[in-house]
């Protein structure tokens, strides 16, 4: 017997509002650019970037495209009787990890340059975030119902505890070093990230890992944790560090 996990018309029509989402916040983070000198452009080019990047990810997955289909084998164990098989077939769209693999750099970017953390702790968060993209990746495509699919998972979320360190401990301390406005403003909103962020590995483990959740769900999870963790956070960093000029960054 094979359970297949496909998207449904839910699935796509919410991929499809999400695309529109991101061209919208896109062109709306490009006109506030506009509004301000190039010198200060910075942080609105960075989260330009990520909401179109999204835009394209999302287009191919409503579109159909960046999705494969990951097979699991699940056995059956018995007493007194030979071991019996049944088959998961779950559509896994490994678009998203394209997507986050050059969007997730680019929020801690912002993140970093916001507290004025150094060139070697920028480094090493991105280097950790994409090794956790890329981790979770193997993880989404370890097939068979092996324990490696765990094994790539557990090193995913240590990458991820790297990444959070770097904002919760040298994140913070460089922004306190900068003024008590930087530093609010930090923390508000690399609190918020690390909530947000925090809840994607508890979604992969229920949908893609344990398969309890459906492709829509998942689809649906996902919509709106990207919403937040980009148009939502794009538009909040944008108009605050206006306001705060210790932030300006001069590259
Ligand atoms: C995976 C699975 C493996 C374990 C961990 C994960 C973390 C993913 C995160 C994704 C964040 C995405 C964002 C997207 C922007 O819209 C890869 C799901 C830890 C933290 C912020």
């Amino acid at each position: 017997p094979v359970d297949y996990q496909v998207v449904s018309e839910t699935g796509t029509r919410t991929l499809w509002v999400v695309f529109i989402v991101m061209v919208i916040s896109s062109a709306v983070f490009a006109g506030l650019s506009w509004r301000v000198p190039v010198s200060k452009r910075l942080y609105h080019v960075i989260t330009t970037l990520i909401t179109i990047f999204a835009a394209i990810s999302y287009f191919a997955m409503a579109t159909g495209h960046g999705v494969g289909v990951n097979h699991i084998k699940i056995r059956h164990s018995h007493q007194h009787v030979p071991d019996t098989f049944s088959y998961v077939d779950r559509q896994v769209f490994w678009a998203r990890y394209v997507d986050w693999s050059v969007t997730t750099p680019l929020l801690l970017l912002d993140l970093s340059l916001l507290a004025g953390l150094n060139g070697a702790h920028i480094l090493i968060a991105i280097v950790a975030d994409i090794i956790m993209i890329l981790t979770g990746l193997f993880a989404a495509f370890g097939s068979e119902g092996t324990p490696q699919k765990w094994g790539w998972y557990t090193i995913a979320c240590i990458a991820y505890l790297v990444v959070v360190w770097h904002l919760a401990v040298n994140g913070r301390a460089q922004a306190q070093a900068k003024s008590q406005q930087v530093a609010s403003f930090f923390l508000a909103i690399a609190g918020f990230t690390i909530v947000v962020w925090t809840a994607y590995p508890i979604v992969w483990g229920v949908a893609d890992g344990a398969r309890h959740l459906s492709v829509d769900g998942e689809i649906i999870a996902y919509a709106v944790l990207d919403i937040l963790a980009k148009p939502v956070f794009g538009t909040w960093l944008i108009i605050t560090h206006q306001k705060i000029p210790e932030t300006n960054i001069d590259l």
